[in-house]
């Protein structure tokens, strides 16, 4: 990962800052959910834009079917459920709309869920990794991305087999995501022989660590796992250098992003491990194109902007096969997709809607930049 990217266009803030708007006959509408406004506004637009950059490139490729063409229709969730659930309603209550890439966090997606499948809305997350979200059994649910019970074992394995490390203290933000990655987190690191000295919640938005991490020191940590987003874990990095606290920190994809560094500082965020969905786009040589062209007109590539990429493409081609405005033909298509050429790799659904066979990158902050360590394929 590099340095920030450049401020969000003008034209994609008015998109979602608008009510989407209907469509007109010549047009599909595919429906974009995310935190575009707001602390996680950098992860998000990141998804926007790897989206919006999918549909224009449908859309230079020409039309879906008859003359009609592809249109993003982006909604802004904020992080917050209550939102995701109003920003469904409204995709859904849009007859035109017939797929929707989204939410980012677990929280929004897994109530949205319901809403899209009620209304036979296919939706595709790029990046909500709660196991739990296609356990419901929604048939209009898929997902790009892998799971934190898959995520979560190869962390702790890292710190127990890798790192050497026995005793650890999990902090999570008591989020559908951050809970979840921390409880598998603390499972697999047990199985294996370690010891948990303390596993403790706290709530998004919270400024003030420091009596938590008085806490946390007192117990002597080794590693401090965090289930969490960037935000907070910036702040908790911060605080811990105030405290004395000097254990190195351990988060999930949610913390994977350049945001987390220039937040804490590079020197403060120095020697971080993040777990990601995958090893870095830049390296993939499918990915090279959009990467190239993502960087060129935004700045550095946003680390769910890929998935999205690749989200909103298997959504598009669904609507092309089903030739027409029709839910549950784009649903039975997406259902149908196998071997999709993904540029992070070959996309294929298991029944579930969860991605098959993706692997898990780990990634450390050194001299201010995530950097790859290894990658791990899951058996
Ligand atoms: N998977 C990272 C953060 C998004 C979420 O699952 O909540």
């Amino acid at each position: 990962m590099r340095t920030m990217r450049k401020g969000i266009p003008l034209f994609l803030l008015s998109l979602f800052l608008c009510a989407p708007a209907s469509a007109k006959d010549d047009e599909v509408l595919i429906g974009l959910a995310a935190p575009l406004t707001g602390d996680q506004a950098y992860i998000g637009v990141g998804v926007l834009q790897g989206a919006q950059m999918a549909v224009e490139d449908a859309n230079i490729r020409g039309p879906v079917f008859g003359n009609t063409k592809i249109r993003l229709v982006p909604i802004d969730d904020q992080h917050n459920p209550a939102q995701a659930v109003l920003a469904a309603n409204k995709l859904a209550a849009d007859p035109d709309v017939m797929g929707v890439v989204g939410h980012f966090n677990s929280s929004c997606t897994k109530p949205a869920s319901a809403i899209y499948h009620e209304s036979r809305i296919v939706q595709i997350t790029p990046a909500s990794t709660n196991p739990e979200i296609s356990r419901q059994g929604f048939d209009t649910f898929f997902r790009v991305c892998a799971t934190d019970d898959v995520q979560a074992p190869v962390a702790a394995d890292f710190v127990f087999s890798k790192l050497n490390l026995k005793k650890i203290v999990i902090i999570d933000d008591q989020t559908t995501y951050g809970k979840g990655l921390a409880n598998e987190f603390e499972k697999k690191f047990k199985s294996l022989g370690g010891a948990v000295l303390l596993h403790e919640g706290i709530a998004q938005g919270e400024k003030d660590f420091t009596p938590l991490l008085t806490r946390v020191k007192s117990t002597g940590p080794e590693l401090i796992f965090y289930g969490g987003v960037y935000p907070e874990l910036a702040l908790l990095l911060k605080q811990s250098r105030k405290v004395g606290l000097v254990a190195p920190w351990m988060g999930g994809d949610g913390i994977y992003d350049v945001t987390l560094i220039h937040l804490a500082s590079a020197e403060i965020a120095e020697g971080t491990t993040a777990t990601m969905l995958g090893v870095d786009p830049h390296a993939l040589p499918a990915a090279k194109d959009f990467v190239t062209r993502y960087e060129a007109r935004y700045g550095p590539i946003g680390s769910f902007s890929a998935y999205a990429y690749d989200a909103a493409n298997v959504l598009i081609e669904a609507v092309r096969r089903a030739g027409k405005k029709d839910r549950e033909g784009v649903l039975r298509e997406v259902r149908a997709t196998k071997d999709f050429p993904g540029i992070l790799g070959t996309v294929n659904f298991d029944a579930r809607g969860d991605a098959v066979g993706k692997s898990v990158g780990i990634f450390k902050v050194t001299n201010g930049k995530f950097e790859f360590l290894e990658e791990v394929k899951p058996s």
